[in-house]
């Protein structure tokens, strides 16, 4: 395969690079991509030293699969040209999401439904994959009526500006500021921007993107997204009423079978999922599973995931992988 990772210097990207990597992905040649400012710099693959060239440069390399994790504008712009050129795009932005044309992929979800014309395929956003790879088999055994979500969500989903932003106030000084507000030791209720009917961008992804996943338009889910001065992952207090009862140790089972998930959840020796032990990890935790007593079919639960693996480039990487097996590029 030839690959190009568009945004391989950014937070993502390089993840991108790392998981591409350890999953053995099999590259002939790569192509890091980046802004011009970054064109003729070095990152590192599998050891070895790769230049960092444009945008134009690779859509002229005609490769097999581009990754691309640069931003909406930059997707916008440039994975049609990609596509024209024959490449095949995942990609990780809100770009093209919500486009009626284009499919929105969890691979251990909806897979099945790329083929070879696919060209532009969306990865969700990063609380969107953790939160239906817990909901998903448990929608197909209780059937979903209503959501209501509230996410921690790590700086890490904002970008190496936040991180700077919270490293600066722990050192006590002055920055650049990725957020309106201090991190350090607060709360943002507050992710992305906000919409006209008073939510944020992010709590409208997470309400939208499900419906499409799903493919239930049925599905309902109320969302309040929170940013915390957190790196390893986000994290999703998830209640969820269904159609039909449940029993808890069979929401257990069901969820430890489900691929890519592992249940923590044990009260008795304080075990439970954290962000401290989902990073690095390309799997999503679920704990925490309880009963809501105040209304029927109804059942809480904790989630937690490295957005920038599963939320982003193992789930982009997943969908590279299922193409390939299914030689659909
Ligand atoms: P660069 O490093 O040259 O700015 P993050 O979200 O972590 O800030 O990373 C964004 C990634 O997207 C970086 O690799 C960045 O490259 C890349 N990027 C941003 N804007 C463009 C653009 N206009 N064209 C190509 N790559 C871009
Ligand atoms: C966050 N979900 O943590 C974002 C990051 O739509 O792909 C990714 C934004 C997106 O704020």
């Amino acid at each position: 395969m030839r690959v190009a990772v568009v945004g391989a210097t950014g937070m993502v990207g390089e993840v991108m690079l790392k998981v591409l990597a350890e999953r053995n992905f099999p590259i002939d040649e790569l192509y890091p991509v980046a802004s011009e400012r970054s064109v003729g710099k070095k990152v590192n693959f599998n050891g070895k030293d790769y230049e960092v060239i444009g945008l134009e440069t690779a859509v002229a390399k005609k490769p097999d699969l581009a990754i691309f994790s640069a931003g909406g504008g930059t997707s916008l712009e440039w994975a049609p040209k990609f596509a024209e050129a024959g490449t095949t795009v995942v990609d990780n932005s809100s770009a093209w999401r919500m486009d009626a044309t284009k499919k929105l992929i969890i691979p251990e979800i909806n897979a099945k439904e790329l083929t070879a014309e696919d060209k532009i395929i969306a990865n969700p956003n990063c609380s969107t994959i953790q939160l239906l790879m817990a909901l998903k088999p448990l929608h197909d055994r209780y059937k979903i009526k209503r959501v209501v979500v509230s996410t921690y969500q790590s700086i890490t989903g904002t970008g190496v500006k936040a991180v700077q932003q919270l490293e600066n106030e722990y050192a006590g000084e002055k920055g650049e500021m990725a957020y309106p507000y201090p991190i350090h030791r607060n709360a943002l209720p507050h992710c992305d921007v906000f919409e006209e009917n008073g939510y944020t961008k992010e709590e409208m992804k997470l309400t939208k993107e499900t419906k499409k996943i799903l493919g239930d338009d049925s599905v309902n889910v109320s969302a309040t997204a929170i940013r915390i001065p957190v790196v390893g992952g986000h994290s999703e207090a998830v209640n969820v009423q269904f159609e039909s009862d449940f029993e808890e140790n069979e929401v257990r089972k069901i969820l430890s079978e489900f691929p890519g998930i592992t249940v923590q959840d044990n009260p008795d020796t304080n075990t439970y999922p954290m962000p401290i032990y989902a990073e690095g990890k390309d799997d999503v935790f679920v704990g925490r599973i309880r009963r809501d007593y105040s209304q029927p079919n109804t059942l809480n639960m904790w989630v937690v995931a490295d957005n920038l693996r599963k939320g982003a480039a193992t789930n982009a990487v997943q969908i590279a992988e299922y193409l390939l097996e299914n030689k659909l590029i």
